[in-house]
């Protein structure tokens, strides 16, 4: 069982191809208020190491693949996303580090601000002990 929470989209298909829509608050627990997408990224790449104080976020790889190190203080996981079809809560204080991007790599994140560098820890230890003393 995992600590973290991947979502399973419903695909609308036919032979025309494949849609996924999302709806705040309704398939999805976070209210959209931006939406950024990464992609150009090489394999060697790493992307993140840094908690969301207050942030939720959903990330869709939307083509290619990538992993995603998660890690909430006590539990480490990787994640990987190779399918438009699912999607990774990554909640307030979650450590999280993007590695081993597709070439053909698009993550696509929906986030529930504005972007807010005060929002971000990006040192480790400060991240472990907030979490440890919460
Ligand atoms: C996250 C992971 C999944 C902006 O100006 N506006 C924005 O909305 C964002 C997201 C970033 N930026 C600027 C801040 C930096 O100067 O873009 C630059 C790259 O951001 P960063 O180094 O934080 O990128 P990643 O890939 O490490 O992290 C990003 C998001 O920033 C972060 O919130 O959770 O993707």
């Amino acid at each position: 069982m995992s600590n973290f929470k991947l979502f399973n989209f419903s695909e609308i298909g036919d032979e025309r191809g494949s849609l996924v829509a999302l709806e705040s608050l309704k398939n999805i627990p976070i209210d959209i208020e931006r939406v950024y997408y990464i992609y150009g990224t090489s394999m060697k790449q790493e992307r993140g190491f840094h908690a969301h104080k207050e942030l939720r976020q959903i990330a869709i790889c939307v083509n290619g693949s990538l992993d995603i190190l998660m890690d909430d203080g006590n539990t480490k996981e990787t994640i990987t996303l190779d399918t438009p079809s699912k999607g990774l809560l990554i909640d307030r204080m979650q450590w999280h580090v993007m590695k081993n991007f597709s070439p053909s790599c698009v993550l696509l994140v929906l986030a529930d601000d504005e972007y807010r560098e005060s929002d971000y820890i990006r040192d480790y230890e400060h991240f472990a002990n907030e979490v440890n003393n919460a």
